[in-house]
């Protein structure tokens, strides 16, 4: 068996934080973060306005969730202003005119208004479109902004944003109701939990409540065969592992019913065979999968025919599997050409139109002994100069690496993931790579020789850590999703940040990684169309792996969006 870059077989897990299990080699890019940094004046200042932030977060809002919880507000009488009301939804401006534009609140003068309300009635109407037995409301709550007024005037007063979202039921039926609105405070001090008449005034920036006759979903897990017992866990493990292992479906039997191979660090491989009835009975032996005693180096795994026989083949970590077709499997490692090194994603698709699959490789890290890395990397419009690879299917399981004349390798980007996609109506499938750490790749297929370098974004793209393609406005052209991160804490700092520290443009990119993640809608002539990032697609969290998926069978697909790294508790997510 050949596998490049995996190193001596008897080498042991890593146990280190390392993304990749190979030896490789760090390489320092005399990076100079010094050249943009902010003065030691500027850091202090936003150091100052977070830490008052925080103070909100941790004495205010777990008032405020206390009253979603029980219904009682009265704690928050003695923080409002007697003249504190709230202007509804119809008179604000969105959120995206308060970027850096501290007066726009203040302006909107709460208090004339003639539909307002007081901020008190305001919560009750709030809490009413749930039912009243305590304990019914699971809230979250986040600050996205605190100006002060005065920009060095910390002891006076502030705008701020907040977000709520409280998901509960009424009349035992599910129901969310996702708000924003933004507050003036007169000050913010230490003691703010149990301060007096500092809410002077709330506007409301936008208010939804979502409701629905039954839940989508039922939790089935149990009763459903497939075990998570056993699982790679990284609460319950001292080192943490950022790729634990993955999902993989597809009919490998053909019997008309999806089955679910998984990959796990700690539970390496197991097969289910579907049942049709919503169970699934494990058959990773009897289909003549290795389940081996030793963990995986890594978990990657990827269903594709790529010997065009109509079934579907499996690479799973190092090894590659031929489906015979009867419901077994017959290892063929020792047969194919194949690099089956540490990759962190897999991209099935016949670039060149000959029939036969071919490969995308995505790497976010040196795959092969001795391969240079950064050491570290420029925070924006870089990566860890490692290549993504393009593999031509030449038939009888031998591939060949084409990624120098196809132009495909991405710019030494780190790229967790990348999808063929129909770009521009020709009929050679073109390529969308993301980049964790610069602009994303969309690469536009010439005739199944060589890929033009586009983008579908004019200003960066954020930081990108999943995509998905799917025709979301059924226009008959493929759309794309893209995961990113969004930073409460980064929108709140870059809002306090004054913009004349760095030049425009690369304050728009700055700003531009907080803001989450991203829908392109294709104009069908290879370029993409932003969809505004006030949509609610945006505001995900640390977001990888989304997926386009039609959840409710009405004929248009809606988004199943994951986010999640590194929480600082089980239970309690940040982001
Ligand atoms: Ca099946
Ligand atoms: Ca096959
Ligand atoms: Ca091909
Ligand atoms: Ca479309």
């Amino acid at each position: 068996m050949s596998v490049l870059g995996c190193g001596n077989s008897n080498q042991k897990h890593p146990e280190s934080e390392a993304t990749s299990p190979i030896d490789v080699k760090l390489v320092d890019d005399s990076v100079t973060p010094a050249d943009q940094a902010l003065s030691d004046e500027q850091r202090s200042h936003l150091w100052d306005v977070e830490h008052l932030g925080f103070v909100i977060e941790r004495t205010v809002f777990p008032l405020l969730k206390q009253g979603m919880n029980s219904g009682d507000f009265s704690a928050w009488e003695l923080a409002t202003n007697k003249t504190c009301v709230v202007v509804p939804v119809e008179t604000i401006q969105p959120i995206s005119h308060l970027q850096n534009q501290v007066s726009q609140t203040s302006s909107n003068r709460p208090d004339i208004h003639s539909d307002s309300i007081p901020l008190m009635r305001w919560l009750e109407q709030l809490r009413s479109h749930f039912d009243p037995t305590a304990n019914h409301c699971r809230s979250s709550i986040g600050l996205v902004r605190l100006i002060p007024t005065e920009r060095d005037e910390l002891a006076g007063s502030f705008n701020s944003v907040w977000r709520m979202r409280i998901a509960g039921t009424k009349d035992s039926k599910p129901v969310e109701l996702e708000t924003e609105f933004a507050l003036t405070l007169s000050n913010v001090s230490e003691d703010v939990g149990t301060a007096a008449d500092w809410i002077q005034g709330v506007s409301v920036i936008n208010q939804r409540v979502i409701s629905s006759q039954q839940s989508l979903f039922e939790d089935w897990t149990a009763r459903s065969g497939l075990v998570s017992e056993g699982r790679r866990d990284n609460w319950n493990e001292v080192a943490f592992k950022p790729n634990t292992g993955g999902v993989y479906v597809t009919d490998y039997d053909e019997d008309g019913h999806l089955d679910v191979f998984i990959d796990d660090l700690d539970d390496g491989n197991r097969l289910y065979r579907g049942t049709g009835q919503g169970t699934f009975v494990e058959s990773t032996l009897k289909a003549g999968i290795v389940r081996s005693e030793d963990p995986p180096l890594w978990a990657l795994s990827c269903w594709a025919d790529f010997d065009g026989d109509g079934d579907d083949d499996l690479i799973t970590e190092d090894q590659l599997y031929e489906n015979l077709g009867n419901g077994t499997f017959k290892e063929i490692t020792d047969h194919t050409n194949l690099p089956l090194t540490p990759a962190a994603g897999y991209a099935i698709g016949d670039y060149n139109c000959d029939g036969r699959i071919d490969l995308y490789v995505c790497h976010t890290s040196a795959y092969r002994a001795g391969q240079e890395q950064k050491s570290r990397v420029k925070w924006i419009d870089d990566g860890l100069g490692i290549d993504n690879v393009l593999l031509r299917n030449d038939g009888d399981w031998q591939f060949t690496d084409v990624t120098a004349e196809t132009k495909t390798g991405g710019n030494g980007s780190s790229c967790f993931s990348a999808v063929w996609i129909n770009a521009n109506g020709d009929r050679w499938p073109d390529l969308f790579a993301i980049n964790e750490f610069g602009r994303n790749s969309l690469l536009l297929n010439q005739k199944g020789e060589t890929f033009l370098e586009s983008d579908v974004d004019p200003v960066f793209g954020g930081f990108s850590m999943g995509v998905s393609a799917g025709d979301y406005d059924n226009d008959g052209l493929t759309d794309l999703y893209v995961a990113n991160m969004y930073s409460k804490a980064g929108n709140r700092i870059l809002a306090n940040v004054d913009t004349s520290e760095y030049p425009q443009e690369l304050f728009d990119k700055i700003n531009e990684g907080t803001k989450g993640s991203k829908l392109y809608r294709n104009r069908g002539d290879g370029t993409f169309e932003t969809i505004s990032p006030e949509d609610s697609v945006a505001y995900v969290g640390w977001a990888y792996g989304p997926t386009f998926f039609d959840l409710n069978n009405d004929g248009w697909l809606d988004i199943y969006a994951t986010a999640g790294f590194k929480s600082v508790k089980r239970g309690e997510p940040d982001g």
